[in-house]
């Protein structure tokens, strides 16, 4: 995007709303901030009608300011509790059917290669566990095969949350919800190893509980997914309604599961990927 396209035409000044014009002066747009520099700027979203402390709006929240080019990044989003954020995101984004994401990513970015071949232009999926690892794994696994250069984002809050509690592929073993009274038979799915074996050249497992390595894992998998192939971030998202804890324990919540192993943090490189990564963050502690 032309840094023009972001000006308000000369006249308007006066009716566009001051949400609009914030936006436009003390945005992140073309200024390269990062998860350090929030509190300083207009972000990308700030209001959501989600549910207090949850762990799925913070990281949202810290996606967003981690975008290595907000101005031209395409946000697919899927149903569920983020799809209550998107649409007070000042963000491009489409949503699509639920687990059509990663078909719906293909697409555009396929379109957008052909219609701007000199330019860059990240799509990024962002979606809930249910849409991801359950209803559209296998779109999810396809997009992966054919080596798509999306990456996607799966905020894990292990639980269909958004339709009230049933359990999820992605809810741990024992798990009882509103909906899953008896409690899960079986284990989490591996996504991030399968993301590994499909073929993805960057995999991340993070969470908003250390927001700077979410927004290092957030900007490699952007970075690779430019140059190498898809990627993949999975995001410990804790849901307060759903697993009936305080609002202010979400963060607690992912903590208690690092320490007892139960869902830790990693990250994995295919070795073009850490090739890669090495120049572009050699070059950077180089400049500064
Ligand atoms: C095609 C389709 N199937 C099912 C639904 C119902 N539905 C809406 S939200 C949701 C749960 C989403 O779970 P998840 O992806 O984990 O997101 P969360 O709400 O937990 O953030 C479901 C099943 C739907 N809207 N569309
Ligand atoms: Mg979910």
């Amino acid at each position: 995007m032309k840094k023009e396209l972001l000006r308000i035409s000369p006249g308007f000044e006066d009716v566009m709303p001051s949400e609009y014009k914030d936006l436009i002066e003390n945005g992140p747009y073309f200024k390269g901030y990062g998860v350090n520099d929030l509190g300083t700027f207009k972000e990308i979203l700030e209001e959501h009608p989600l549910c207090a402390g949850c762990g799925l709006a913070l990281a949202l929240r810290l996606t967003m300011a981690s975008l290595p080019n907000p101005e031209d990044t395409i946000v697919v989003g899927s149903t569920g509790c983020s799809a209550l954020g998107f649409p007070q995101t000042a963000l491009q984004n489409i949503h699509s059917l639920f687990g059509n994401q990663n078909a719906v990513a293909t697409a555009l970015k396929r379109a957008l290669t052909l219609r701007f071949p000199d330019k860059v232009k990240d799509v990024v999926v962002i979606a809930g566990d249910g849409a991801t690892a359950d209803i559209g794994l296998d779109i999810t696994m396809h997009s992966w095969f054919r080596r798509e250069k999306i990456t996607t984002i799966m905020l894990d809050n292990e639980a269909y949350a958004n339709t009230g509690g049933q359990e999820s592929g992605m809810s741990s073993k024992g798990a009882v919800l509103n909906m899953a009274p008896t409690g899960k038979k079986f284990s989490k799915i591996p996504v991030p190893e399968l993301a590994q074996i499909s073929g993805c050249d960057y995999v991340a497992v993070v969470s908003p509980y250390a927001p700077k390595k979410l927004e290092r894992a957030v900007r490699r998998a952007i970075l690779v997914a430019r140059e190498v192939g898809p990627t993949y971030v999975q995001i410990f998202t804790p849901c307060p309604t759903n697993y009936k804890f305080k609002p202010l324990e979400a963060l607690d919540m992912v903590k208690v599961k690092e320490v007892d192993g139960s869902y830790v943090s990693k990250e994995y490189f295919s070795p073009e990927a850490e090739e890669l990564i090495k120049r572009l963050e050699g070059k950077k502690d180089k400049k500064e």
